[in-house]
């Protein structure tokens, strides 16, 4: 076993001190705070990369320095495992040790104990994988990045400006390339073709499909939204808008996934661009959520969100396996969170195997490789599909015995090629959904009618302290501060067709409320109540009271 390039460390880790007065913690979103204040946590991310991919016998592993849908002087960075999945996560909270250490030698102390413990063989080679979104903070974040994959001596491949999802796909295309699971070429454009190939060849010889508006939320999915446009040429027609990647202050303002999916609204630089009947939907910053939406011949604005494209993707899937003669060796499941609309929780639990757990992807994932066909999406629109290795092993090898079969069983193939498994992708998604409602000849009118949605609110309140809020039964129910639920279940009562829940965020200092009931006016106030309760119970910060819409 070699030892710790203790010297390279000093010297790189004096160049990135630590910021005495804060804390960081990697969360459901890696850490994420305020871009100025990242730049040791970049460095010490780029040694633990390191160190992650020696654990893994060298390995390529992921960084990517993004803060997805938040404020552009927001940033962030999180890992990603050798088959393109997000960090194990046993290691996010050594990942928070050692950023939390204090100074130089705190932080090689910490290195060593840690290396030590996880049995971390140093003489084994690392290879480290980067990408960044389009933030300005962004550059000089990868530079203290480098700054600690040069300092393990780590092998780097910069993969520039690019999605979230990309550097997931190239994490996997790198560490299989050769083998039997091969995941694609190893580049962007391996992975634009190797969606554009099978989008084009699912929806070959169905009618055109009309052109689709995409709000690239001003980040960085705009450019691939425009390569991506390249690649599909006719077959679908792109129209990128919210493409101003290097305005100040435009990333995630007033429009994107999550401005739609909060603000339950058109982004207004939507307004003269939407024509009634048709379809659009929105990335957010680092296009790994997706919103879509119509407006009606009213012109009035229909969201269809991510419980709705899991509606829509799981009866397709369901409905090929089907058709091919494989429903009764792979079954599809469906994972929601509990934000999920009750509405479409009733409507798939009728139909398929539901399963509720905690907020944040790497539960859905990890709930969804249960099934042989795992839908997972959050309602926020962050999601995807898994299939099984067993299911596409059944896949690969069906022989199917009708041209009928045949046809279907291509159009599954097809289809876990367009879907980007290792994680929720928007531009997959989006074609995913472009090619269900193609093969169905959905408009949007006719995929939001599957079910109706119920009235929902959801609001933030600051408290003191967020950490005291625990909860159970996948996050529906409080059991600490003591005492609070019942009082929520005694307001939930009042309401007709009423549902509220309370649970900290994961990714902000908040507490989140979430309530739905039948009709739009008492969502609203069973969100405003619950909320002030909370606020009153546990002494909320006093400028931040929610009393807006009571
Ligand atoms: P928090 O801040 O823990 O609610 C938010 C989203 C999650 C997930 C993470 C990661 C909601 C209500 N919460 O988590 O679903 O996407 O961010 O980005 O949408
Ligand atoms: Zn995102």
């Amino acid at each position: 076993m070699s030892d710790l390039p203790v010297h390279a460390i000093r010297t790189l880790s004096d160049q990135h001190p630590k910021p005495s007065h804060i804390h960081f913690q990697y969360g459901t979103a890696g850490f994420r705070t305020k871009g100025d204040t990242l730049d040791s946590v970049m460095f010490r991310v780029g040694i633990l990369a390191g160190l992650r991919s020696k654990k893994w016998d060298g390995k390529t592993i992921g960084v990517m320095v993004t803060a997805s849908h938040n404020p552009e002087p927001d940033n962030g960075v999180k890992l990603v495992d050798p088959r393109g999945e997000m960090l194990e996560t046993s290691w996010e909270a050594h990942a928070t040790a050692l950023a939390n250490a204090q100074s130089t030698d705190e932080f090689i102390a910490a290195l060593d104990t840690f290396t030590t413990t996880m049995k971390i063989d140093l003489s084994k080679p690392a290879k480290v994988v980067y990408a960044r979104d389009t933030r300005p903070s962004g550059p000089a974040l990868v530079a203290a990045l480098e700054d600690g994959i040069k300092a393990i001596g780590a092998e780097e491949r910069d993969a520039g400006v690019t999605t979230t999802p990309v550097l997931h796909y190239l994490v996997r295309a790198i560490n299989t390339k050769g083998t039997k699971e091969e995941y694609g070429d190893d580049s962007e454009e391996g992975y634009l073709r190797k969606l554009s190939t099978a989008f084009n060849k699912l929806v070959a010889g169905k009618p055109s499909i009309p052109p689709l508006v995409v709000d690239c939320a001003n980040g960085v999915g705009a450019k691939l939204a425009k390569e991506l446009a390249e690649y599909l040429g006719d077959t679908l027609q792109l129209i990128p808008v919210n493409t101003s990647t290097t305005t100040p202050g435009a990333l995630n303002n007033a429009c994107g996934a999550d401005f739609v999916k909060t603000q339950q609204t058109l982004p207004p630089s939507l307004t003269s661009v939407l024509k009634p009947g048709q379809r659009a939907c929105s990335l957010d910053g680092d296009a790994d959520r997706l919103m879509y939406y119509y407006l009606d011949d009213r012109g009035q604005f229909h969201m269809l969100d991510g419980d709705k494209i899991a509606a829509l993707s799981a009866a397709f899937i369901g409905e090929l396996t089907k058709s091919a003669g494989l429903d009764s060796q792979i079954k599809v499941g469906i994972v929601q969170t509990a934000y999920a609309n009750g509405g479409s929780t009733k409507y798939l639990s009728e139909r398929l195997p539901v399963k509720c757990v905690p907020t944040g992807v790497k539960h859905l994932h990890h709930a969804a490789e249960k099934f042989d066909v795992g839908v997972y999406f959050e309602a926020n629109g962050h999601g995807t599909v898994i299939f099984s290795p067993q299911s596409l092993e059944i896949i690969s090898a069906y022989q199917p015995s009708t041209p009928a079969q045949s046809t279907a069983l291509n159009h599954l193939i097809n289809l876990t090629e367009v879907i980007n498994q290792t994680v929720g992708d928007a531009l997959s998604d989006m074609l995913m959904v472009e090619a269900v409602l193609a093969h169905k000849s959905y408009s949007g009118e006719e995929w939001d009618s599957l079910y109706v949605d119920l009235p929902n609110r959801l609001v933030k309140v600051v408290v003191a302290d967020r950490n005291i809020f625990k909860t159970e039964d996948a996050e529906r129910r409080l059991v600490s501060p003591p005492g609070i639920q019942a009082k929520i279940d005694e307001l939930v009562r009042r309401y007709e067709g009423g549902r509220a829940f309370v649970r900290p965020s994961g990714t902000e200092d908040v507490v989140r409320v979430y309530a739905e009931a039948t009709v739009r006016t008492q969502a609203d106030e069973l969100a405003y109540r619950v909320a002030g309760l909370v606020y009153d119970e546990t002494g909320g910060h006093p400028a931040h009271r929610p009393l807006e819409f009571l």
